[in-house]
């Protein structure tokens, strides 16, 4: 990412599932949330999914068909970041952790999912991502090379590197401005960024979440409410 020296510094912004939360999906750990419903070790890592291909697949089939709910659409603070994009007259760069599309239905274009997307399906044995808006099973075969039980859900779980890191990286180290918004920052490597454009010192980092997270004091700044309230108060 690399701007003519008369443009506005270069923005990246970092969302988590607090974003989401104001359209009706549950975050991981607020309580309640996913993770205390189900174990990560049996539906989020790879082991878990050696194990019991089926229960993985199931979580996801689950999750695909709650994003699918009319009910669920994008909420002030997703419209507020499409806004921004189109009328900041520098670079924006929204890097999310989440696998939902609520960002690009809101209308990002500039939108990097760095732990997958819950609408693609990857095949294990050829590698090609397919858009996928149905359930999946170990039944089922790859439509690109025919191979049954191949396909995983195209997320990245404990243990796999995170999509488009270098792309992430460069844009980090370019930029003007840092946004993290809904995110507990316990995951890394999302919850490193921080730490590392405090040591580059050339941006201004700033925490919008409901509440200040563990991290909150790596942070310049901090604003605290619900996305839906705070990120358009932040944009517009
Ligand atoms: C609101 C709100 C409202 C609520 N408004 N805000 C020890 C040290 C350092 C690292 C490690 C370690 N041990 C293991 C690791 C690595 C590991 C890791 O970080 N583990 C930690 C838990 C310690 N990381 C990885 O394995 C990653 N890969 C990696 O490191 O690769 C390197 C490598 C690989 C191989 C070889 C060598 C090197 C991969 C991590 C993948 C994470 N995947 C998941 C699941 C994705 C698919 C799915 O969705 O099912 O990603 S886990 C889950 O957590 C999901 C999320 O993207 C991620 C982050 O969660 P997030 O978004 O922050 O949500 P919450 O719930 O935690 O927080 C919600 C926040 O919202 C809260 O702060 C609320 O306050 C706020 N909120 N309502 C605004 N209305």
């Amino acid at each position: 990412m690399s701007a003519p020296a008369s443009s506005p510094p270069p923005i990246v912004i970092l969302t988590g599932a607090g974003i989401s939360r104001d359209s009706g999906l549950d975050t991981f750990r607020c309580a309640g949330g996913i993770w205390s419903q189900v174990r990560l070790e049996d539906v989020a890592t790879p082991d878990g999914f050696r194990r019991d291909p089926a229960r993985v697949h199931a979580f996801y089939n689950a999750r695909r068909a709650q994003l699918a709910d009319p009910a669920i659409q994008p909420n002030a603070a997703h419209h507020a970041l499409a806004r921004l994009e189109q009328d900041y007259p520098g670079e924006v760069l929204l890097v999310t952790q989440n696998i939902d599309d609520l960002h690009q239905r809101a209308g990002s274009r500039c939108v990097l999912p760095m732990h997958g997307e819950l609408r693609k399906i990857r095949c294990d044995a050829c590698a090609t991502v397919l858009p996928w808006d149905h359930d999946c099973s170990p039944a089922v075969a790859c439509p690109a090379c025919g191979i049954a039980g191949a396909l995983r859900p195209h997320v990245v779980w404990f243990g796999e590197m995170p999509l488009e890191m270098d792309r992430i990286y460069a844009a980090l180290d370019d930029c003007g401005l840092f946004l993290s918004i809904g995110t507990s920052g316990t995951v890394y490597p999302a919850a490193g960024f921080v730490s590392h454009l405090s040591d580059l010192g050339m941006a201004h980092t700033l925490e919008l979440n409901l509440a200040p997270s563990e991290g909150a004091s790596l942070f310049d700044d901090g604003l605290y409410g619900p996305a839906s309230e705070v990120v358009p108060a932040v944009v517009d």
